[in-house]
C-alpha cells in the first residue's frame, strides 16, 4: 500500500520564514523526515507524507495543478496568485483545509514621515511601489482610486527614498522596517497567516484518509499550545466559585479523596494559559496542593 504514488506530497518553503515552523508542526504531527541538507525532497520516515521544499510563491500552483497534494504557504501569497488569475478569467484551484496559528503578518500602505493621510483618496494619482500588485489593485478598485501600481520584487521600502513611487504597500509584522525606513503604516489591506491548502483533484481512499489524520493532529496540536492541565484539592463548597475560576475549561473531574468527605480533588484541562493571578484567586476561594501542567496531546 505504502508505495510511492500512495504517499502525500507537501509542499513548503524551502528556506525562508515558513520554513521551520512549517517542519516545527510537522514534527509535532509526528513526521520523522530524513533531510539531507539542499535536498528538494524530503521523505516521511513514519508516515506516508513526503516535503517538497520550494519557493514559497511556487507553492499555491503546485497544488493547484495537483504536482503536490498539500501545501503551506501564507495568505498574501495565495490571495495575491488568486487575484492575478480572476484578471485573467481563470479561478484558483487549491482549497483552504485549515489556517495555522503562524507567519502571520500584514499587507499595509505606508506613507513617507510627514506625509499626511486622508484616507483612501490621497493615493489618488500617486505612484505607490508593492509586490502585490493584485491584491493592491483590487483595493484601489474598491476604493475607485486611479493610482500607478509600480511593480518590485523586493526591497520596496526603499521606493520613495529613491524616487521611484509615492507610497508603499508592504508585508509588515513587527513594523520595525518601516520605522526604520522613515515611514508610516497608515492601513491594512489584508491580514495574513499560513494556510494549509490542498489540491482540488479527488485522492485514492487512502490519501483523503491520511488528510483527514493530519487535520486531526493539526486540529490537536493547535489546540494544545496553550493549554494546561490543572490538578487541585478544595472544599466541596467552593467547588461552583473554582469552576468559575478555571479558565477555558468546560467539564472539570471531580474526585473524592480518601478520608476527607468535605475535600474533592478538580482535574480539569484549561484551553487557555493558566496565569498567577488565576492560581492566587483559587487559593483564595478555597483551593489547596494546585499543580499545573503542560499538555502534550490532545484528541477530541
Ligand atoms: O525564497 P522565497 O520566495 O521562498 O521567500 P520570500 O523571500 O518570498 O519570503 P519570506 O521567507 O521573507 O517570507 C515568507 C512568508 O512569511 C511571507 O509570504 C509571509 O506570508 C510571511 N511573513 C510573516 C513575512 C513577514 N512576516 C515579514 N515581516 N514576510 C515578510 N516580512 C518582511 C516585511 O515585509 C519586512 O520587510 O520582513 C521585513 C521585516 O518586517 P517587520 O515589520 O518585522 O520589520
Ligand atoms: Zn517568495
Amino acid at each position: 500500500m505504502d508505495n510511492r504514488q500512495n504517499r502525500l506530497k507537501l509542499a513548503v518553503q524551502k528556506s525562508g520564514r515558513l520554513t521551520d515552523h512549517s517542519l516545527d508542526i510537522l514534527a509535532r504531527c509526528g513526521l520523522k523526515i530524513s533531510r539531507g541538507k539542499d535536498q528538494l525532497i524530503a521523505y516521511g520516515e513514519n508516515l506516508p507524507l513526503d516535503l517538497l521544499f520550494v519557493r514559497d510563491d511556487d507553492i499555491p500552483d503546485l497544488v493547484q495543478e495537483d504536482v503536490c497534494d498539500l501545501g503551506l504557504v501564507g495568505l498574501n501569497v495565495l490571495e495575491e496568485r488568486r487575484l492575478e488569475m480572476l484578471a485573467r478569467g481563470a479561478e484558483a484551484k487549491f482549497q483552504i483545509l485549515r489556517a495555522l496559528d503562524f507567519g502571520y503578518c500584514r499587507l499595509s500602505l505606508a506613507v513617507p514621515e510627514g506625509v499626511e493621510w486622508k484616507g483612501p483618496q490621497t493615493l489618488q494619482g500617486k505612484r505607490i511601489a508593492t509586490t502585490y500588485p493584485a491584491v493592491l489593485g483590487r483595493y484601489l478598485a474598491e476604493h475607485s482610486i486611479d493610482a500607478e501600481i509600480v511593480t518590485l520584487s523586493g526591497a520596496v521600502e526603499i521606493a520613495p527614498r529613491l524616487g521611484r513611487a509615492d507610497f508603499i504597500c508592504d508585508l509588515v509584522s513587527s513594523g520595525s522596517t518601516l520605522a526604520a525606513n522613515h515611514l508610516r503604516e497608515v492601513e491594512t489591506i489584508l491580514q495574513s497567516q499560513v494556510v494549509l491548502i490542498r489540491t482540488p483533484v479527488k485522492l485514492s481512499a487512502f490519501k483523503e484518509e491520511w488528510i483527514e489524520r493530519l487535520l486531526l493532529r493539526i486540529d490537536g496540536v493547535e489546540q494544545v499550545k496553550e493549554s494546561k492541565y490543572i490538578m487541585l484539592h478544595a472544599p466541596r463548597s467552593a467547588l461552583p466559585r473554582i469552576r468559575e475560576l478555571l479558565p477555558g475549561s468546560e467539564f472539570p473531574t471531580i474526585i473524592p479523596l480518601e478520608g476527607s468527605p468535605d475535600k474533592v480533588a478538580v482535574h480539569a484541562v484549561c484551553r487557555e494559559n493558566v496565569f498567577w493571578e488565576t492560581l492566587e484567586s483559587l487559593k483564595a476561594a478555597g483551593a489547596s496542593s494546585l499543580l499545573v501542567l503542560p499538555v502534550e496531546k490532545m484528541l477530541s
